[in-house]
């Protein structure tokens, strides 16, 4: 990707293997004419004020709560996503987490290589089984329909919730359309597949984890902050539930107190989409997105084309 820009560009990459702090991002941001940035780049009026002549941010990422869509339209940055790329590699870590879990494949590890593996036992970490069981599924979007999909291999009963119910959701899944509550009750798995907006903000706190089976386990694939991570540590801690994989966190790179001693859980450093093909991809369509704006194009990607059409007269 970095070859495809540098092609039709002067490039100024980010050396530092780590977040930018503000001022460096309110600094490096001017005098560009394009950006690519990620999402632990906030971009807001602020940034936007100091990009000033910036025709595009080109957002590594499908979820796009790092960034103030109305400002940058009010600014006239058009800025893109990468839906669709990362779709099946976000399931896929989502179903990576959901074994991990209900079969203790991490304290399993943890637990050999410590030694302490002295024989085998009949009752020797007992976990859930998954085939047959009951996938709840919030989210029914691109990444929690291939999710579901994939459970058909598991013969599995989904369940799923939404704003509203999806069609094409249940051709892909054969899943069925429930409220929340019916799905925290009856799922033996929750997992969430929304995007972080106001109402998906601590969309699972105590009420919604006491719904849920003794026996449940929850993944997080989607963002840190539609989980209240303060609640789930309690959760896990009183056995409300039975385990939590997260690959996403409430305060990223932070942990809530204590999510780190709990056996019952397994986590990931918000690596879903973390796979060689995937940010290929994802690089891929980024730049291309940018190139397109630098031509003068509308980006393939772009969530605020009227700033376009307002340039171009249309
Ligand atoms: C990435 C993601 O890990 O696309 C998203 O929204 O959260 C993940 O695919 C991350 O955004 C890379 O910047």
């Amino acid at each position: 990707a970095l070859d495809l820009l540098a092609e039709y560009c002067d490039l100024e990459i980010n050396p530092e293997d780590r977040v930018l702090t503000r001022a460096e991002l309110l600094e490096k941001v001017r005098g560009r004419d394009g950006i690519l940035c990620l999402l632990t780049d906030i971009l807001d009026d602020e940034v936007f004020t100091a990009a000033k002549g910036a025709k595009i941010f080109a957002n590594l990422a499908v979820g796009f709560n790092n960034v103030d869509l109305e400002a940058a339209t009010r600014h006239g940055i058009m800025i893109t996503n990468t839906p669709g790329v990362l779709t099946e590699a976000t399931a896929d870590m989502a179903w990576a987490l959901l074994f991990a879990v209900a079969r203790r494949v991490v304290e399993g590890d943890k637990f050999t290589r410590a030694g302490k593996y002295k024989g085998w036992g009949p009752l020797l970490m007992l976990g859930q089984e998954i085939t047959g069981k009951t996938l709840g599924v919030i989210g029914a979007g691109r990444i929690g329909t291939a999710f579901a999909r994939k459970a058909r291999g598991f013969d599995m009963k989904v369940l799923y919730h939404d704003v509203q119910p999806s069609k094409a959701f249940e051709e892909a899944t054969g899943g069925q359309f429930v409220d929340k509550e019916t799905l925290l009750k009856e799922a033996d798995f929750v997992s969430l597949h929304v995007p972080l907006m106001p109402s998906t903000t601590h969309l699972i706190s105590t009420p919604e984890l006491k719904l849920m089976k003794k026996t449940a386990i929850l993944i997080n694939t989607s963002r840190g902050p539609v989980v209240d991570e303060k609640a789930l540590v309690k959760a896990l801690r009183e056995k409300e539930i039975w385990g939590a994989g997260l690959d996403v966190f409430e305060n990223e790179p932070e942990l809530a107190p204590g999510l780190a001693d709990l056996e019952n859980v397994v986590l990931c450093p918000h690596i879903a989409s973390a796979t060689w093909e995937t940010r290929t991809n994802m690089a891929l369509m980024a730049a291309n997105n940018l190139l397109a704006a630098l031509r003068g194009e509308l980006p393939p990607q772009c969530l605020n084309p009227e700033v376009y059409y307002r340039q171009h007269g249309k």
